[in-house]
């Protein structure tokens, strides 16, 4: 079993990408993928727990790919991979489904978030995360950089991961959330209480990673802030210009404090203009080089080589999970 450290994680096809997935995880992969042995999936299967258009999951999936390197993930270093082209996720979902308890899943409150108030909602929607332990058990991985939405679902699968080892023997790695503090979870521009999120029918709450320069200074020009006028950071008392001054930070790299320093006594309208800015310079590099190769037969081979990879580590561990269980395997 391999003890070096890993990373996996991933960006769901299922709309639009945000800053807040850019802040919350795939700004996080670009900078780990140096300190790690990295592999970074695209979870389509985690997607159609909720309908897809067809059309629109295969545009999307290809879409998340070419965001990975887009954003600076290295494809000869990392590995970059779909989730449906490496059967072995859905084969040991089914055995983490056999180890995660009704109860547990059922506590999720992504589950509850999602299912609240709608009809027909799919099985897999509610055993998502026994998918989701499978994902990043089956690379041994040994951290797991999320947004902090996703904390409750890494407890879980280092819940499974123990119950498992201890019933069948030492079989996974049990893995680390990474949460950042700056970004792990940036919230809507129109309400600093609720998660930035596609989800969202208000357009001018996010800003998706393809908005043009002008729409993202529209937004930002229009995002809620109070009325003290001074640009502090204090999530309790003032949590709008405290989300602002993280993705400040974050976009331009620099601490809150140095944000703090540079807007003292300027007001809201220079901070937010100079925002707008540093957001921009930050995503026209990424955009570029998205459209580029979002549709190109570069971005095939890198998913080809990938899933090459992906196949052979997780078999690996898949085979001797199997084995551990007591399944006759002849290799
Ligand atoms: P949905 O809003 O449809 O549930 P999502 O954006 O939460 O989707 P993904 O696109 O798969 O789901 O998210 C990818 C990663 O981005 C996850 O690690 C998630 O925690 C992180 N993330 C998503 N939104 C935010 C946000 N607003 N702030 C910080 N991190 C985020
Ligand atoms: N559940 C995550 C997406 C996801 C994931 C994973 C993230 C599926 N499998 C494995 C990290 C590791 C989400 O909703 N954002």
């Amino acid at each position: 079993m391999s003890t070096s450290k890993r990373i996996l994680s991933g960006i769901k096809p299922s709309g639009d990408l945000n800053i807040g997935g850019y802040a919350g995880a795939l700004s996080q992969f670009v900078k780990f993928q140096h300190e790690f042995e990295s592999f970074f999936f695209v979870p389509d299967l985690h997607a159609v727990t909720v309908a897809q258009d067809p059309k629109e999951l295969h545009q999307r999936s290809r879409e998340i790919a070419a965001y990975y390197v887009a954003a600076g993930i290295d494809p000869e270093k990392s590995t970059i991979f779909l989730q449906s082209q490496v059967p072995a996720h859905a084969e040991l979902g089914w055995i983490m489904e056999t180890q995660a308890h009704f109860g547990e899943l059922n506590r999720m409150t992504q589950f509850k978030e999602k299912s609240d108030g709608k009809e027909g909602v799919s099985a897999s929607l509610f055993t998502y995360p026994a998918l989701m332990a499978s994902d990043i058990l089956l690379y041994q991985a040994t951290h797991v950089p999320v947004g902090e939405d996703q904390t409750q679902h890494l407890e879980l699968t280092r819940d499974l991961a123990n119950r498992f080892n201890s019933r069948f023997g030492q079989t996974f790695i049990v893995p680390e959330a990474i949460v950042q503090d700056i970004g792990c979870r940036v919230m809507g521009l129109d309400d600093p209480h609720k998660k930035m999120s596609k989800s969202n029918p208000n357009q001018a709450s996010y800003i998706l990673m393809l908005d043009e320069p002008a729409a993202i200074r529209k937004k930002f020009s229009r995002a809620v802030t109070d009325s003290d006028g001074q640009v502090r950071y204090d999530w309790e008392s003032k949590p709008a210009v405290s989300n602002l001054i993280e993705l400040y930070s974050l976009f331009a790299e620099v601490s809150t404090e140095d944000v703090e320093r540079r807007f003292d006594g300027q007001g809201y309208g220079a901070f937010k203009k100079e925002l707008a800015e540093v957001v921009i310079a930050k995503l026209q590099p990424i955009q570029q080089r998205f459209h580029e190769i979002v549709n190109s037969p570069e971005l095939d081979e890198i998913l080809k080589r990938g899933a090459r990879k992906a196949n052979e580590e997780a078999g690996k561990t898949l085979l001797a999970a199997k084995k551990a269980m007591g399944f006759v395997t002849f290799d």
